[in-house]
């Protein structure tokens, strides 16, 4: 039988120049490419890092380096890893009058994973279409194991900032990366280079000293990790540190010279404040979600479900033992007396405790005699320490 004649696969030089048109006008900020060999730096990094106890609990981290480092382990055939940066940059947070739980930047609007992916699969189908070729390709944003900030640093995106970030010189670094692993051969970017000179504002400025070293995160103190991946409870000694960040941290990019100067807003409409929750919760009103329904119907299509009903609770009431919100009293005393999580009633505890007035010490005395938790027990009898008989702090 006579064979199909053979479609030549385009130039790879051509396959670039056709990338950067169309990631351009799908709407990225940032395209560059880069080949399929292991991280090797990146994945030297990761090793130190995971065996430091740096990665806390999150299970997708302690994988092994040799699958988070090799962008081949996630597609076989794959040629080429391409990698996109989009600014989410939605302006600044106005001031906090008082009652608002902080949202990180990246995610007051809508979800970015999917957000993204779907226009990630359209550019797929757009290069297909203009190069006249089947692409097999996997294409994600902080979904699979893979480290991003190393390869898209590989594909010249940016560099790495003191507080691990990558930093592009012409837009900061407010930008998601996405990538798509791809099958077709396309010409490579030269490496992302800059420096942070001598600053080291973000390495004086995180509040919990999370960055032990430039680029070295300890996720075990950072906020970031600590209001959105952490399970459990925020730990005692850390708390006061959290302020009134109730999901995420933007501390250490906010510090930054390169923000200050290039962060510029993304085109993007899903990524506004007005496409999702904006820059703050109201601590009261989200403090009376008690039902996983009412939450999936608040939340559902932004980034905030990642920490669950209880764990956006549990910040809520960090934020507002932080704040010395009197205004939350009755929100948390209705939490310490019905909330299902056990987690959620020992910290509504504590914000009782923090704020320290008579009308808490009342409510703690009385949670005191109904608790049946024993965790918050302690946290109950904990509180009630710091809260002398008069209602007023007495552990300062
Ligand atoms: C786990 C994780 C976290 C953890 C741990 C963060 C950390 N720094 O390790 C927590 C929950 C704390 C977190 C927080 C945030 N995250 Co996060 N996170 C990830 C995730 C899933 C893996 C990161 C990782 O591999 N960490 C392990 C360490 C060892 O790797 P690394 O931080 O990337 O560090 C690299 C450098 O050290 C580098 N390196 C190599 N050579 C050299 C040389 C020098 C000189 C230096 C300095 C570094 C360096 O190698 C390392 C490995 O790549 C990625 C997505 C992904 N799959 O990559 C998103 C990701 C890193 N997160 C992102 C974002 C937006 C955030 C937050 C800003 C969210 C927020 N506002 O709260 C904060 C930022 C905190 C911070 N300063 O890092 C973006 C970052 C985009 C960017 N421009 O850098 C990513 C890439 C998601 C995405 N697809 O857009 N995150
Ligand atoms: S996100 Fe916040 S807590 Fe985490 S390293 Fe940056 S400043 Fe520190
Ligand atoms: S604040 Fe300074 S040290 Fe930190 S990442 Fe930005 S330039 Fe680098």
């Amino acid at each position: 039988m006579e064979s199909l004649p053979q479609k030549r696969p385009p130039e790879p030089v051509e396959v670039r120049r056709v990338l950067e048109e169309r990631a351009r006008a799908a709407g990225f900020d940032l395209v560059g490419v880069t080949g399929v060999e292991p991280l090797a730096e990146g994945g030297e990094r990761l090793r130190e890092w995971q065996e430091a106890g740096m990665a806390a609990d999150m299970g997708y981290m302690h994988r092994p380096v040799e699958l988070l480092s090799d962008p081949k382990k996630l597609q076989k055939s794959a040629r080429s890893v391409v990698s996109l940066g989009v600014s989410y940059y939605p302006g600044d947070h106005p001031e906090n009058t008082g009652s608002g739980g902080r949202v990180a930047r990246y995610a007051w609007g809508r979800d970015y994973h999917e957000v993204i992916k779907a226009r990630l699969f359209r550019l797929r189908e757009e290069l297909e279409e203009e190069l006249g070729v089947r692409i097999k390709a996997r294409g994600f944003t902080d979904a699979v194991p893979l480290l991003e900030r190393s390869a898209a640093q590989h594909a010249g995106l940016g560099f790495f900032g003191r507080n691990s970030c990558l930093i592009n010189g012409s837009v900061g670094s407010y930008f998601f990366i996405a990538d798509l692993i791809m099958d077709l051969e396309l010409t490579p970017d030269p490496h992302g280079t800059g420096t942070c000179g001598q600053c080291t504002r973000c390495m004086d400025r995180c509040p919990t000293g999370a960055i032990k070293a430039p680029g070295v995160v300890d996720a075990r103190l950072c906020i970031s990790y600590l209001t959105i991946e952490n399970k459990g409870a925020i730990p005692h000694h850390l708390r006061p540190l959290v302020g009134d960040w109730a999901f995420g941290c933007d501390v250490c990019q906010e510090v930054c010279p390169y923000n200050k100067t290039k962060a510029t807003k993304s085109r993007w409409p899903e990524f506004s404040a007005e496409a999702g929750k904006g820059p703050y919760l109201d601590i009261v009103e989200t403090l009376g979600i008690r039902s996983e329904d009412e939450f999936e119907r608040r939340f559902a299509g932004t980034p905030l479900t990642r920490p669950g009903r209880a764990g956006i609770l549990r910040n809520c009431c960090v934020a507002a033992g932080n704040l010395k919100l009197e205004g939350a009293i009755p929100a948390l005393i209705l939490a310490l007396r019905e909330d299902p999580s056990s987690l959620v009633r020992s910290h509504a505890a504590w914000a009782l405790g923090e704020i320290g007035v008579p009308e808490s010490r009342l409510a703690l005395g009385e949670a005191a005699k109904n608790e049946r938790d024993a965790g918050c027990r302690e946290e109950i009898a904990l509180a009630l320490e710091g809260v002398g008989p008069d209602g007023i702090r007495g552990l300062e």
